[in-house]
């Protein structure tokens, strides 16, 4: 179906307006819009937010604005598609650079939308969730789940920074979004990482398991990278050296809503990923990593993060040639596949989920 529909201004004014008195739209003329041919309507932009811009503006809202003003010190990096005001980096991700100075404490709270953070900058940090403390180190990532009991602390000497990504901005459009504001957590030390501190071995059903929706909450940054270099070793021509972010005791997806995975880019390489539904976030953990969309183009160097809208073939290279590239990836694939509108175009030939 090509042909032209009807427009608003081909029907009566008085018409239109009597629809509009009682609460009523007609589709025809806003069809193409929410419905468009063989491609949806994103959005989102591609965006490129680099560490150098972000890290003094930081610093300055350290000086600027105490902890207590502010509860969690955060510069949100918005996509202007969605305008800023919005503060979301695509339809269902928010990200946002948080800066804890020394002796600065976030105070516990709970709330709908689940949180991630990927620690970026500086030691002494920890998150408290439901009781573990979870040290902060640089690539580390720390799961805050939907409902868990969370707070950050600092010990050390130095500024730490970390990127938050958390699906509020999806949960605000469900209207699902609040929190809850709590006392300072007991503390336990980390049950999740002791229990299961290799791949591969989980404690036993009957006797070890949790039964946690949430059993792993701090995935240190040592063991990722380890796993990524192992496995490019073994597999000299595997292209895409990835490794996903899951639960230890289901192999699922480590939280509901948006996927995590770490990514090596081999010293050199460029790899072509097929156009996909979601969004995707690249954050650089360690090198430097060209991401090229058709129309766009970002280098990003450490710490720098971009967000590709969903539907666009992305190109990744290694900035060197000489050492590897190491990349922290947040999508909204998870959400597409309970959705059912997970796809993977080859070309631009939509291959839209059906009953086949
Ligand atoms: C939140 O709870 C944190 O706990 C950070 O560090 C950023 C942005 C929106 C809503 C909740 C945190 C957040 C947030």
């Amino acid at each position: 179906m090509t042909n032209e529909l009807g427009r608003l201004e081909d029907l009566p004014a008085d018409y239109v307006a009597a629809l509009r008195e009682r609460n009523l739209v007609p589709l025809w003329p806003s069809l193409r819009g929410v419905l468009p041919p063989r491609q949806p309507t994103r959005q989102t932009r591609p965006t490129h937010w680099t560490y150098a811009d972000i890290k003094p503006l930081l610093l300055k809202a350290g000086e600027l604005t105490p902890i207590e003003k502010a509860e969690r010190r955060v510069l949100v990096l918005a996509n202007p598609g969605h305008t800023l005001e919005k503060m979301q980096a695509s339809s269902a991700m928010y990200l946002g650079m948080q800066l804890l100075l020394p002796g600065e404490w976030a105070p516990s709270h709970r709330h709908t939308p689940n949180a991630v953070r990927m620690v970026v900058e500086g030691e002494g940090a920890w998150t408290t969730v439901e009781g573990e403390k979870c040290p902060m180190e640089r690539g580390d990532l720390i799961l805050t789940p939907t409902g868990l009991w969370h707070e950050h602390g600092h010990d050390g000497a130095d500024p730490v920074i970390w990127l938050d990504v958390l699906d509020l901005p999806l949960a605000y459009y469900l209207e699902v979004s609040y929190h809850l504001n709590g006392a300072r957590q007991d503390t336990k030390p980390g049950e999740g990482q002791r229990n299961y501190a290799r791949a591969g071995v989980v404690p036993t059903p009957v006797f070890g398991r949790s039964g946690r929706r949430y059993p792993l909450l701090r995935y240190p940054w040592a063991d990722a990278r380890a796993a990524l270099q192992s496995l490019a070793a073994n597999q000299p021509d595997l292209a895409h050296v990835q490794v996903t972010y899951v639960n230890p005791e289901t192999g699922e997806d480590a939280e509901n809503i948006l996927g995590f995975h770490a990514l090596m880019l081999r010293p050199g390489q460029t790899l072509a990923l097929p156009a996909r539904s979601p969004a995707v976030v690249y954050h650089v953990i360690e090198g430097g990593a060209r991401v090229t969309t058709e129309s766009q183009g970002f280098d990003l160097a450490p710490a720098d993060t971009c967000c590709i809208p969903g539907y666009a073939a992305t190109t990744l290279s290694n900035l060197s040639d000489t050492v590897p590239a190491f990349v922290f990836v947040a999508d909204e694939s998870p959400l597409h596949r309970k959705l059912g509108v997970y796809e993977v175009r080859s070309g631009d030939q939509p291959s839209m989920p059906s009953q086949s």
